[in-house]
């Protein structure tokens, strides 16, 4: 029995790959190298220590800590800049609707991201009430594919791994699921996420009766 959904942010609920994108390809250029798109995919569902780890890589060029601490701070500002100015309209399709109907059945809903900057996106968007519980990366010590994130969400609701259900759209975020014992829906390709226990394209194409077999 299913009794509760927990949410990814970026890729499920709302858009902001593009824009950490945008701001980890400044930070490259300013370093003298581009990475692709192809590369990008890699960065979803990381955190930003990991994300511009395997960037430097990347570009072979090696930094200090403190340098990397510098260079992390200045994607976040270009990319808390872009999402200072977000909108309701940029949710992405379904996902507002799926979780006013999965309130509406009564399951409980926490989100479980690894983005630092979640209360901002989540406020901006409209969508903080929906919520019951928020955990992100200001939480946890482990990143995805670490089940952490996942574990924490379900015991701040008081709810045990085996009733709750992932939404990712990440390969480490799945993995992350399975880890915690969650059931998972992924959010994307289903040759890309083909651990995931249903893969949809958006929260459009899901609806809760089909929760309880999954
Ligand atoms: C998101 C993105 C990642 C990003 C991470 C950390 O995770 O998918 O690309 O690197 O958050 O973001 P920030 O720099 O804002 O802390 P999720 O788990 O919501 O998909
Ligand atoms: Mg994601």
């Amino acid at each position: 029995q299913i009794t509760a959904c927990i949410f990814d942010l970026d890729g499920v609920i709302v858009d902001t790959a593009v824009y950490h994108y945008r701001a980890w390809k400044r930070l490259a250029n300013e370093l003298g190298f581009d990475f692709t798109e192809e590369d990008n995919e890699k960065l979803k569902g990381i955190s930003r220590v990991k994300s511009l780890e395997l960037i430097l890589g990347w570009g072979g060029i090696e930094k200090t800590e403190t340098e990397r601490e510098e260079l992390a701070s200045r994607k976040n500002n270009w990319y808390v800049e872009m999402i200072q100015s977000m909108r309701p309209d940029e949710i992405l399709p379904g996902a507002k609707e799926f979780l006013q109907e999965v309130k509406a059945a009564g399951l409980k809903t926490a989100l479980g991201s690894a983005s630092k900057n979640s209360g901002l996106i989540l406020e901006r968007t409209g969508l903080l009430p929906l919520f019951d519980v928020l955990v992100d990366g200001n939480h946890v010590s482990a990143s995805k594919p670490d089940p952490q994130v996942f574990l924490r969400g379900a015991e701040g609701l008081g709810i045990l791994p085996e009733h709750c259900v992932v939404f990712e759209d990440a390969v480490a975020g799945v993995e992350a699921a399975i880890a915690a014992g969650m059931k998972v829906v992924g959010i994307g390709s289903a040759e890309v996420l083909n651990r995931a226990d249903l893969v949809v394209k958006g929260l459009f194409e899901i609806h809760v009766p089909q929760l309880n077999n999954l």
